[in-house]
């Protein structure tokens, strides 16, 4: 391999970075290591994550790569040659990107929020916090490690975090020990038997310390902090409290009797996802549409963490999140219409957008049609920031990924049943505002079946959107 040039962007004490440390050194990569001071940004960060600015930020000869779970895929595709950090069978891949998604939606937040608020709301964060331990406990099993035999990718996505007990034990009063004795083993088997981790994760005082800084800086101790968490306290709490057993995602006691089944909702841009990526792949399956109001017992026992559609079942397994069912579907009907370019830094920057279309596109479509007044008009301005984005990314290519239409196309197409709505309450003028997508779009209507026949009616999807707005009170 020619001289690799590899430059990290990152901040001592984040686990985001951390993941990406572990990932280099199991790979044995030397690099050059940027500490950032994230309150004063370098105008490298600032050019290399111009949408998140965010550290860690990987630059591999000369090319940023952001968002550490990305880069841990990056890395694992680049350096291919030892160290695998994912499990071959594709169904064993899609359960280690579902925790560590898990992970990034849900434990990061409710980490935060155990030291940073107080009162009734720290103690659903202490509760929730523990609960999802013991969710990942149950993941883990009796296996020495997430994957099995092997360190890889799942225990590169969560072992950082360990390095915070201490602090959330302080601040949280959290008996890690008494709590998940069997996810602290796993722990000290992470720190004894692997260099990668026992070199990288900073002294549990040391985190303490900067947290105790943090909690100054907010004014914690005098004033009552409200931090962004989403999650409602008692979400998974319920969940683990009613089904009482270890969380598996093949844990389906529902006898199923089709090959491929996928459990969606009609107007579901993410289910479209799905239904797109079993097209292109023609692949014949049973749809099964939900009433999300009245859950089916099959949803509940498929997806018992979020209880959302898209589910797709094969052989019996369910798979859940849009985004990690069509990555399953491309590995598993691998011998025609591969969704992802070859090229791993191609991979990634698909995998980047599409991410950033879940973390924040759909959201902000969302506020379009459901709020009022200023956060209304906020949300019009961030919804076609958004949009200039995708237009820009997009360039002068026929699709996302250049001559072929694959994952990002995927990803965003689904938007476009929504655009009428979008366009109707954002006061958009679509075709003007940003020609090239709307070519794009016209483009995978005209030339790909799999979109045309996927796609509902704009107007009923329109009709639909109305009667949220009449739900939400926003128009009587
Ligand atoms: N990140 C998930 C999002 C899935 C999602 O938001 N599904 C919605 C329908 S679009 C749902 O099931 N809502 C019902 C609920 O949350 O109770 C994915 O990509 O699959």
């Amino acid at each position: 391999m020619a001289k690799q040039e590899v430059l990290l962007l990152d901040f001592w004490a984040s686990m985001f970075g951390m993941r990406v440390r572990i990932a280099l050194a199991e790979k044995g990569i030397s690099y050059e290591y940027s500490e950032q001071d994230l309150r004063n940004k370098s105008q490298l960060l600032l050019e290399s994550n111009p949408v998140h600015k965010k550290i860690p930020v990987l630059i591999h000869n000369g090319k940023p790569i952001c968002e550490s779970r990305i880069i841990v895929e990056y890395i694992d595709e680049v350096w291919n040659d030892k160290a695998p950090l994912f499990p071959s069978d594709p169904y064993d891949k899609a359960a280690a990107r579902f925790w560590a998604d898990f992970i990034d939606k849900k434990l990061y937040m409710i980490g935060r929020n155990l030291y940073l608020t107080k009162g009734e709301e720290h103690e659903a964060s202490r509760q929730e916090y523990i609960d999802c331990l013991k969710l990942l406990e149950g993941e883990l099993g009796d296996k020495p490690y997430f994957g099995g035999q092997c360190f890889g990718y799942l225990d590169i996505s969560l072992v950082p975090f360990c390095s915070w007990f201490e602090a959330y034990a302080t601040y949280g009063k959290i008996n890690f020990e008494q709590e998940c004795p069997k996810l602290m083993n796993w722990f000290k088997r992470c720190v004894q038997n692997k260099e990668s981790v026992s070199k990288t994760l900073p002294d549990g005082q040391k985190i303490l310390e900067f947290v105790q800084l943090m909690r100054k800086k907010f004014g914690v101790d005098d004033l009552y902090l409200h931090t962004a968490s989403v999650y409602t306290s008692t979400t998974i709490h319920n969940h683990l409290h009613k089904h009482k057993t270890v969380v598996n995602m093949s844990n389906n006691t529902t006898p199923v009797p089709k090959q491929v089944i996928l459990l969606d909702y009609w107007t579901s841009i993410y289910g479209m996802r799905v239904r797109i990526a079993l097209a292109e792949k023609c692949i014949p399956y049973d749809y099964q549409e939900q009433d999300l109001r009245n859950k089916s017992q099959l949803l509940l026992d498929s997806n018992p963490i979020h209880k959302q559609i898209p589910v797709l079942i094969h052989n019996g397994k369910p798979i859940c999140e849009s985004s990690i069912i069509v990555e399953y579907i491309d590995e598993v009907w691998n011998d025609k219409a591969p969704l992802f370019p070859s090229h791993p830094y191609d991979k990634a920057r698909a995998r980047f957008w599409a991410n950033f279309i879940d973390k924040k596109l759909y959201q902000i479509g969302r506020n379009l049609c459901t709020l009022k007044g200023e956060e209304h008009e906020a949300s019009r301005k961030e919804f076609m920031d958004c949009i200039k984005l995708f237009e820009k990314e997009l360039g002068d290519k026929p699709y996302f990924g250049g001559e072929s239409f694959g994952y990002l196309d995927v990803s965003l197409i689904p938007f476009y049943s929504w655009f009428q709505a979008y366009e109707t309450y954002g006061k958009f003028d679509f075709d003007h505002e940003c020609p090239k997508l709307i070519a794009w779009t016209k483009r995978c209507i005209q030339n790909k079946e799999s979109v045309s026949n996927t796609l509902p009616d704009l107007q009923k999807v329109f009709d639909f959107v109305q009667y949220l707005r009449k739900k939400f009170g926003v128009e009587d």
